[in-house]
């Protein structure tokens, strides 16, 4: 059992004042800080074993490879893939939920297949589909969400996931309502019918424990820095029968077997999708940002976290005017998302950081969501590891100020 204090001072960040107050940052779901370890590693790498990798025969190039792929492997434990092939690098979630829209989408889907999605969709896991679909003709289908409680509606599943269904994308944790999705149900229905499935786990990989396997999904997302990795690297888990079957979405080195003047062919996965120098530092760091999650337990992570956005859901309900999304109780992650019946997100946001207090406020990327349950945004705590059942008080009282103060 982590000891959650000391944890904290892992973190140097965390140590400042902001407006005069000390700093509480709630808002870990945009993404998180990183630990000490994190940042020295990226140094380390940067004083020690710099530059580039897969084609130098020199001892740099040769360490600097080591590393890189270390970190695939490490990658790779961490969300229990088959192998090491099966983890491409990118610059984050976004960028490869955008590579099997291009890659997979554009090689497999005709006129009138169709995209499964669901209504609580970040921006990233629906417009790079809205795109597919204007390319290759396919639709776009929506689980719906059921209300403020922001489950999906799965009484409507026999429905919507017919045979023409050809890939079922689908978030593992709302980053909105905090919603944790059934996964390894909804890849089984998705499979069931020929489906392949995409999990956007942005907001689950360094929160809880991910088994790729077990879930029983086809390509799963994720970005280092919510996971106390650093900015810029990201990852696609793809099954190796399918990536190896994917064509190319960019050209260039490194990712072809032989080229001539007027054709080339490609390696297999990895590395047919990093094309040029790919994010080798950033990659190294995130591999030591998972042997840090694994060294605290991803289970206790998953259980402080919640127990924090549990804590701060019933605290916030006792307050008057106040609208609460996302599950009552159980099936949350660790975040909470509100809106003030008489103050503005924005004021929330901006007021409570005169408090020192770091948080979200808008739509965050879910617009389609909120205009379906008629908010133009609200307020969000999200909370990770370092957070305590202090800083929720904080954030109690700090909006029973903000509600004074508008009222
Ligand atoms: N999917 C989900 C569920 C997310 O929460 C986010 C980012 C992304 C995809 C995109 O990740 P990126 O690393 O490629 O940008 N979500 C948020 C958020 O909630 N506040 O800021 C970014």
């Amino acid at each position: 059992m982590p000891s959650w204090k000391t944890v904290r001072d892992d973190f140097p960040a965390l140590r400042q004042q902001v407006n005069g107050q000390p700093l509480v940052y709630l808002d870990n779901a945009a993404t998180t800080q990183k630990p000490q370890v994190v940042i020295d590693a990226l140094s380390h790498f940067y004083e020690h074993d710099n530059a580039n990798v897969h084609r130098g025969l020199h001892a740099l190039s040769m360490r600097a490879t080591d590393d890189y792929e270390g970190a695939r492997a490490r990658v790779a434990k961490f969300i229990n893939a088959a192998a090491p092939e099966e983890i491409v690098f990118t610059r984050g979630t976004t960028e490869s939920i955008n590579l099997v829209a291009s890659s997979w989408a554009d090689a497999n889907l005709k006129p009138g297949d169709v995209i499964l999605l669901t209504e609580m969709e970040h921006h990233s896991n629906l417009v790079p589909w809205q795109l597919a679909a204007r390319r290759t003709g396919a639709v776009l289908r929506y689980v719906p969400v059921t209300g403020d409680d922001g489950r999906l509606d799965l009484t409507q599943l026999d429905r919507l996931l017919t045979r023409e269904v050809k890939l079922f994308a689908f978030t593992h944790i709302s980053n909105t309502l905090g919603t944790i999705n059934p996964v390894a149900e909804l890849c089984a229905r998705a499979r069931a019918v020929g489906a392949v499935s995409v999990v956007d786990a942005a907001q689950s990989s360094g929160h809880m424990p991910i088994d790729v396997r077990a879930m029983g999904c086809d390509f799963l997302a994720f970005s280092g820095h919510k996971m106390a990795g650093v900015t810029g690297i990201g990852v696609l888990y793809g099954r190796r029968h399918l990536l190896d079957t994917m064509p190319p979405w960019q050209g260039g080195g490194g990712m072809i077997a032989h080229v001539d003047f007027f054709e080339s062919r490609w390696k297999p996965s990895p590395e047919r999708f990093e094309a040029g120098t790919p994010n080798f530092a950033d990659a190294y760091a995130l591999g030591v940002a998972c042997d840090y999650l694994d060294g605290l337990g991803r289970e206790e992570i998953q259980r402080h976290d919640a127990g924090l956005a549990q804590l701060a859901y019933e605290k916030l309900s006792a307050l008057p005017k106040i609208r609460l999304l996302g599950p009552p109780d159980g099936e949350r992650g660790g975040l909470v998302s509100f809106a003030l019946h008489d103050v503005h997100a924005h004021d929330v946001v901006t007021l409570a950081d005169q408090d020192g207090i770091a948080l979200r406020g808008g739509h965050h990327c879910n617009q389609p969501l909120m205009k379906k349950l008629g908010l133009t945004g609200t307020a969000r705590a999200s909370f990770y590891l370092y957070n305590t059942a202090a800083e929720v008080d904080a954030l109690v009282a700090s909006l029973q100020r903000i509600q004074k103060f508008f009222s």
